[in-house]
């Protein structure tokens, strides 16, 4: 009795568990657990999502086993947004409509699912672009890195850096990218805004070496990612609109940038009066070291206001922890859901995970994608 009068005097906040549903900007989840965007090269002939990447969703889709939310696979907004094999796109019909079958078969089994829309910028190859043309970034200078292509790992292209008056017309893919997402029957969009890809590269001073208003300081630099989160939010609405941000992270030769809380701080500032569904933060090094530079992330949220996701090398402690305290207010996982379709019941019931098997996660059929079992029937 005393310790419940002590823990109810603590704090007024309702505690929550990684378990309970939670409203994110428009969008009702079952639970708090959210299965990563996670790339899996398997989309059809036309970059286009089939009956295989269906059933993988929809074994993750049911909240009460697997995810409260899905965010799919990092999925480019044009031809010139791709940069490894067989990664989906949302530009055509036959896209949307192969995506249409998707968000189907996860709302059947009572799941919610949003796509990840992403353009590589820079981290490409002449083979996969239209005409064998360059990439494009904010800069002309190479990432040093490896793509995937059709014969194997190569070296990504040297990039040329996008003229002031094509920017625009990248900031209206993205637009049109999310108008796709609602006719394919997403309950919203995720922008990919981390990981070294095009938006980072016009965010970090290390990448952006621009001399017009979409370089220089941190309002040049934040300038691009702004106009792309008004054209997406002015589409579909703020509530059906996530962010992925990764401040510190070194993925894709993404060099740290000479002052990154302040750069996240001001551009968190420019994202949170849009009414955003929620903000994704991949903590230190993507699929990798938690710690390798301080950042507080904690003041980002307070600047943000909105619900919080949080990301990188999660354990079920760590989750439980991070939702209990009130440190964050979803936990999106990656690797553990690639090998435990069911991995929401396993969290509840603390079961052991499948481990996950590297040589499958990148291409393929079906073997390390849609054949991992599931728990037993109680
Ligand atoms: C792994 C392989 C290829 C792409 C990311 C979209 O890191 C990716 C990705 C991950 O955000």
């Amino acid at each position: 009795m005393q310790n419940l009068l002590q823990r109810s005097m603590k704090s007024t906040r309702p505690m929550s568990t990684l378990f309970d549903p939670i409203r994110v900007g428009d969008i009702d989840l079952a639970s708090r657990v959210v299965m990563a965007p996670l790339t899996r090269n398997r989309a059809s002939a036309g970059r286009v999502p089939n009956e295989l990447m269906a059933r993988y969703y929809a074994q993750r889709a049911d909240p009460a086993t697997g995810a409260g939310l899905i965010i799919t696979e990092a999925t480019q907004i044009s031809p010139m947004g791709q940069g490894y094999l067989d990664t989906p796109g949302l530009y055509s019909p036959e896209q949307v409509a192969g995506w249409r079958r998707i968000t189907q078969a996860v709302h059947a089994r009572g799941g919610r699912i949003v796509v990840q829309l992403w353009h590589v910028g820079r981290i490409s190859h002449v083979s996969l672009l239209p005409d064998g043309q360059a990439p494009v970034s904010s800069t002309a200078r190479a990432a040093r890195g490896k793509t995937y292509i059709a014969g194997g790992f190569a070296d990504v292209s040297a990039p040329r850096a996008l003229r002031t008056d094509e920017i625009a017309g990248v900031v209206e893919q993205y637009r049109q990218s999310a108008l796709l997402a609602l006719e394919a029957g997403f309950d919203g969009v995720e922008v990919h805004a981390a990981n070294g890809y095009l938006i980072e590269q016009f965010l970090r001073d290390s990448i952006n070496d621009r001399t017009d208003g979409y370089g220089g300081d941190i309002a040049g630099r934040t300038r691009f990612l702004h106009e792309v989160m008004q054209a997406v939010c002015g589409a579909i609405g703020g509530g059906r609109t996530g962010i992925r941000l990764s401040p510190v992270t070194p993925a894709n030769d993404a060099g740290p940038d000479s002052d990154p809380q302040a750069l996240y701080g001001h551009a968190v500032s420019l994202l949170a009066p849009l009414g955003l569904s929620y903000l994704h933060v991949v903590e230190g090094a993507t699929g990798g070291q938690r710690d390798i530079a301080p950042f507080d992330y904690a003041a980002l949220r307070r600047r943000f206001g909105g619900p919080w996701m949080v990301n990188n090398g999660y354990t079920r402690a760590m989750a439980l922890d991070a939702v209990a305290s009130g440190a964050a207010d979803l936990v999106a996982f990656g690797k553990p859901f690639i090998a435990n379709p069911d991995l929401g019941r396993r969290l509840r019931e603390d079961a052991p995970l499948n481990v996950p098997d590297n040589k499958t996660f990148y291409g393929g059929g079906a073997a390390g994608y849609t054949d991992y079992p599931a728990l037993a029937a109680a």
